[in-house]
């Protein structure tokens, strides 16, 4: 069936962008698409009214994006990721369209308060953080670099978790993110596939006579497509971000009939969709769930017989596969791909398998986020089978041929071939999933320079020498456009009215900045929004905890997962220092300090809960006690997300980026606070090291331990004890948290932190402390000279360029998925039906 040639015409109240239609829109959506007359509308009512409104402005450019690429056959890029954690899309569609200062007036000029809709947004929390956010920062960068693109993931239907803090610790709430309706996606029935699970294979002979292997699955599941546009900035490019969600067959009604077996059949169906009812809240740590397994292989297969639909819908043969499609492996969790798009290829649609592999092969790339050894996936090798016989045999084969290329390259070194087969031996038995993913894929990435090199000397050592041409570095980056101009709208209209716009799609841009150091006027107006903006954010810890916190004190901010690697509890070692030297001495000249941390524990991770639960004692005493004179203040602030994260980052004057050196494969919060304009105290680790390059090291406050020092210090036999008994300070701190001081008298409290870090201290808290403590104490006295603070603030947010994802995704275009820009054409009011 096909409609004849007809113009399909598009309405001004759907598309026009006066404030006459805008308005005319909004009031339309609220009453035929909320069913609200103003009267009796909510504020979610008017949110809802006015995402519609936002969403009919995407929709053109959604279809005339789907039409270019289909017309185009283009080369799609298919980022595969188990996260996304996009933030709210209210406003970031807005800054996308050019729309937010127009619509900001329609709705204002309705009587309706503009920032508070903005506000009432919910995020989709799907994801942990600085993996599924780089997700959505690349999302963004490929549309506005006009790259044809899928992001590929799963619909959880509770994403992560929300924090309450309760007596100071942290308390899991479940995040209903779809309760109120999702106005942004479309589920496309149209397109569900089928999952096969469990089961055994069998071979076959064909019509031909040549053997073949079958897979006879023991059930199945559906997975239904939810669609979400994702806009480029300012360019006719609309992408989409298409998430799995995992539904019972419509064959479970039918068995409860005929079986009697109701309760079996129903049962059955709540199993099914258990598949993406949730996100695993943990960061960098696996769990070895059998549910995990299911998520990673549901989302995978899906995506794949997605991508085989549309090279049959647009009638490409299956041996171009590689042509049609380059698919990312946001590290291991979609890694299950090598051995289903073999599957695919060679079973289902019959393609010899040394064919089959060259295109997997060039198909895939694999990016490593973590060097972190409990984050490595292993599964059980009876688990996998259970759930994926087929894929364990592929597995098998696979493995069977790459260590006979092994073993002809490194003649006699069985070592070599235990480390690098796909199946770890040693002892019981795992299917090895970053060893997979290196053999699958034709390019392998880390994601900062520092990383990269370690990932080759260490975790992928011998991938390296194996391969070395697959490895390259793809140092992370974020996206200007939510994190500058839609999180810091002042700071962007000072930006632009002295360099333009062009920044905001060409980052380097910004060094133009630097001409304006010795520019008084220019740099006041610096000043005066950072404080501006602080004084924002101190009203709301007014409110939210009513802690009143001065302005003219250094906003010095840790947000991020909480963990030992990351090293919150060295930032209190420095708080209680502090606080032991205005007790030691209550008229002590010291500059006033905010600290303010956010972050989620995973809720399985004691001692990262147990590190919340410090911070919140120490902010109890020192917030009341008199003798601190308001001149130091300690705030945990719950629940921290990308929404609030967009409050935070432009308040900030110091940015804390402590983590072991070694530990931390990039960072991103980084990013974002530098080209905000703080300044970063932080060791020689993850990106940490290419932001003091750009910066200047004059300009950042270094500290610590090199990574190959941590490495030495740790082989020589590292002693905490001897650190902590040749350091008066140290001891002060350590033996204050140990005798109850914090915790109402209870010495047992932190007990096992203080026990950790006299024991072991894996993360060399103490091996850093003096030289972090001294880093502070400069951070202190340049703080107190404001022209020379404002100038290195300017001087950093300048020298940023590096770090948009705009240029992190040309790298990855450029060298890896060999993508060029397609421009999608512009219709104007109306649309051809064929
Ligand atoms: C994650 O957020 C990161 C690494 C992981 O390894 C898992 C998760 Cl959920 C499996 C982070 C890194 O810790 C961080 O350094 C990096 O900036 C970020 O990924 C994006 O690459």
């Amino acid at each position: 069936m096909q409609l004849r040639n007809e113009l399909v015409r598009v309405e001004a109240d759907r598309t026009g962008t006066t404030i006459d239609n805008l308005k005319r829109a909004f009031l339309e959506n609220l009453y035929y698409v909320q069913g609200k007359p103003p009267a009796l509308a909510t504020l979610n009512d008017y949110y809802m009214a006015l995402a519609h409104t936002v969403r009919d402005r995407i929709m053109q450019r959604w279809n005339n994006s789907a039409i270019t690429y289909t017309e185009n056959q283009s080369r799609t890029v298919c980022y595969l990721s188990a996260e996304f954690l996009m933030g709210p899309h209210l406003g970031n569609n807005l800054i996308n369209l050019g729309l937010y200062e127009p619509m900001k007036q329609a709705i204002d000029e309705l009587g309706i308060n503009f920032d508070e809709l903005i506000e009432e947004e919910g995020e989709p929390g799907l994801g942990n953080g600085g993996l599924g956010r780089l997700a959505a920062c690349y999302l963004d960068s490929l549309a506005a670099l006009e790259i044809p693109t899928m992001g590929y993931g799963i619909r959880y239907e509770f994403g992560i978790f929300k924090q309450d803090i309760r007596d100071g610790w942290q308390v899991e709430i479940t995040d209903k993110w779809l309760r109120n309706g999702n106005p942004w996606e479309l589920a496309r029935p149209e397109w569900t596939v089928s999952i096969p699970f469990g089961g055994h294979t069998e071979s076959y002979r064909n019509s031909q006579g040549v053997y073949r292997a079958r897979w006879v699955p023991a059930w199945e599941v559906k997975g239904v497509p939810y669609d979400t546009p994702t806009l480029g900035y300012k360019v006719n490019t609309a992408n989409t971000l298409r998430l799995w969600k995992a539904e019972a067959p419509e064959s479970f009604d039918f068995q409860a009939f005929n079986t009697g077996d109701y309760y079996g059949a129903v049962n059955a169906k709540v199993v099914s969709e258990n598949i993406t009812k949730v996100l695993y809240p943990n960061d960098d740590e696996i769990q070895g769930k059998v549910l995990r397994l299911q998520q990673q292989f549901f989302f995978v297969s899906c995506s794949l017989q997605d991508m085989i639909r549309i090279m049959k819908g647009q009638k490409i043969p299956m041996e171009r596969f590689h042509e049609k499609f380059a698919v990312q492996l946001n590290d291991t969790h979609p890694a299950i791909a090598v051995a289903e798009l073999m599957r695919l290829l060679v079973d289902q649609e019959f393609l010899g398998w040394d064919e089959a592999w060259a295109i997997t092969q060039n198909t895939l790339a694999y990016t490593n986020h973590t060097l972190l050894p409990e984050a490595l996936e292993r599964w059980q090798i009876d688990l996998f089978r259970d759930l994926l016989p087929r894929h364990l045999e592929i597995i098998y084969e696979i493995n069977q041929r790459f260590m006979d290329d092994v073993r002809v390259k490194f003649i006699d070194d069985d070592a070599r071939l235990a480390r690098m087969s796909l199946i770890d031996e040693s002892g019981e038995r795992y299917v090895r999933m970053a060893n997979l993913a290196c053999v699958g894929s034709h390019a392998i990435n880390g994601v900062a320079a520092l990383h990269s090199e370690l990932l080759k000397q260490t975790v992928l050592k011998d991938f390296y020498e194996y391969s070395p041409e697959k490895f390259s570095n793809k140092t992370n980056g974020v996206t200007p456009r939510r994190f500058m101009v839609l999180s810091n709208p002042r700071l962007t209209q000072l930006i632009t009215d002295r360099i333009g716009s062009g920044w905001i799609t060409d980052l380097e841009q910004l060094r133009q900045l630097e001409q304006f150091i010795d520019d008084p006027a220019f740099c006041q107006q610096w000043r005066s929004i950072k404080q501006a903006i602080k004084q924002d954010l101190a009203d709301s810890i007014q409110k939210d905890y009513g802690v009143d916190v001065s302005i003219d004190s250094i906003f010095d901010i840790q947000v991020k997962r909480i963990h030992e690697y990351k090293r919150q509890h060295l930032n209190l070692l420095h708080i209680i220092t502090l606080y032991n030297r205005i007790k030691a001495n209550p008229n002590i000249d010291i500059t006033p300090r905010t600290f303010l941390f956010g972050g989620k524990a995973a809720p399985g991770y004691f001692m990262a809960k147990l590190m919340i639960k410090l911070v919140s004692a120490v902010s109890e005493v020192i917030n009341r006690d008199p003798d601190v004179r308001g001149r130091i203040k300690v705030v945990f602030l719950k629940n921290y997300n990308v929404k609030f994260a967009q409050h935070v980052y432009p308040a900030a004057d110091l940015s804390e980026q402590i983590s072991t050196a070694g530990k931390e494969a990039s960072g991103t919060g980084n990013m974002k606070f530098a080209m905000n304009g703080a300044l970063t105290i932080g060791t020689l680790d993850g990106a940490n090291v290419e932001i003091m390059e750009q910066a200047g090291e004059e300009n950042f406050f270094l500290f610590g331990l090199t990574a190959e020092e941590v490495r030495e210090r740790k082989a020589r036999g590292y002693d905490p004890k001897a650190y902590y008994n040749a350091n008066p300070n140290l001891q002060l701190v350590i033996d204050r948290i140990a005798s109850g001081f914090f915790s109402h008298g209870d010495k047992t409290l932190f007990q096992p932190i203080v026990d950790n870090l006299m024991q072991s201290d894996p993360y060399l808290l103490f091996a850093d402390y003096q030289s972090y403590v001294e880093c502070q104490d400069r951070v202190a006295e340049a703080y107190r000279d404001q022209d020379k603070w404002t100038r290195m603030s300017i001087l950093n947010a300048a020298r940023m360029g590096m770090f948009s994802s705009d240029r992190s995704i040309q790298e990855y275009c450029d060298d890896i998925w060999n993508v060029k820009p397609v421009t999608v054409k512009e219709t104007e009011g109306f649309c051809s039906a064929t």
